[in-house]
């Protein structure tokens, strides 16, 4: 091939035609810690889908599943950052950032999921998202997270006396450290890709979560006893970097959102059934399930946790009493 000024003229001004066009192109990766057939991650899928449909390839979002763009806490900065674009994220691990979202993440703020879902679909959750705009995140819609229980490889739990020395793998918030403390166990905070191996090796006896984490995470071949408290029940949102939402326009801001709320919608659709067939599955493979004798003996032990919070965070004391006096 014979290269002359006026071909190497043509090719520069023909690239730089293709990188404009690429440049209009914003191309968002979106963090996801579950594996690809999580109802999250599909709903995730079916997010990205949607926005670039309908925004004709402005905005084109690809899915990383399985936190291969890195462990949570360390995504929701890159997502504050605007390094990742857009996360499926729980609020447990938000708390550190976002302090009033650590209301989420008192154990037994919700009496049930749909108690949840009553309050973060109404003015409550929007207090809620307020609290992360203004913290770099924006939050589109809330996706159900189930609620979590304890697990582990020793025996089953049916008083708090029976976490008396076994050593619990918490989510990176210190109110987890609190909570598993009162109930007599030992904490350990964790990134959620160690817990595994962890509890395969002993570094660990146990760990909480809901069924459909217990089970993809393949928890439950190792952890043979999950013994129900359903201790916390934790919102989960999509939430967008703020540095990149401003960059859009207002047509496409709208798009995004509508794509978000019907993700949303899909994934607790989806979350209903996961759950069914993670338990089912966890149950076929040998794990003991137990409800706990006495629910109450564990509520009961998170009075120092509350009290405490409230005491260090007496702004925040109006918003768990409008959170309980929700019907
Ligand atoms: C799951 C949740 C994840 C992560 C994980 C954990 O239920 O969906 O975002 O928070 O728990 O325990 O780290």
């Amino acid at each position: 091939m014979r290269f002359t000024k006026t071909g190497a003229l043509t090719a520069t001004v023909a690239l730089c035609g293709l990188l404009a066009g690429a440049a209009q192109a914003e191309t968002w990766r979106a963090w996801a810690i579950h594996p690809e057939d999580y109802p999250n991650v599909v709903a995730m899928q079916q997010f990205a889908d949607e926005v670039t449909e309908k925004t004709e390839g402005r905005i084109e979002p690809t899915v990383y599943a399985n936190g291969v763009l890195g462990a949570q806490p360390d995504a929701i900065e890159q997502v504050r950052a605007g390094a990742i674009a857009v996360g499926n994220f729980n609020m447990g691990p938000m708390g550190e950032i976002v302090p009033a979202t650590n209301v989420l993440s008192l154990p037994f703020i919700f009496r049930d999921v749909d108690h949840m879902h009553a309050a973060m679909d109404g003015e409550i959750g929007q207090r809620f998202s307020d609290a992360l705009s203004e913290e770099g995140l924006v939050a589109l819609s809330w996706m159900d997270s189930g609620s979590r229980s304890f697990y582990n490889t020793k025996h089953p739990i049916e008083t708090p006396a029976d976490m008396d020395g076994l050593k619990f793998r918490v989510m990176n918030n210190d109110l987890y450290v609190q909570m598993v403390d009162k109930l007599g166990g030992n904490a350990t905070p964790m990134a959620y890709g160690e817990v595994y191996q962890s509890l395969k090796t002993g570094v660990i006896d146990g760990a909480e979560n809901n069924y459909p984490s217990f089970e993809s995470s393949n928890h439950y071949e190792v952890a043979k006893y999950y013994s129900i408290t359903n201790h916390l029940i934790i919102p989960e949102c999509i939430c967008v970097s703020t540095k990149v939402w401003d960059g859009v326009s207002d047509e496409d801001k709208a798009i995004v959102t509508e794509a978000a709320v019907k993700a949303a919608d899909l994934q607790r659709e989806l979350w209903a059934e996961r759950s069914d067939a993670s338990k089912q599955k966890v149950i076929d493979s040998g794990v003991a399930v137990n409800e706990v004798e006495d629910g109450q003996a564990f509520q009961d032990a998170m009075e120092p946790v509350y009290a405490d919070f409230i005491a260090a965070n007496p702004d925040l004391e109006s918003l768990i009493r409008d959170i309980q006096s929700v019907q």
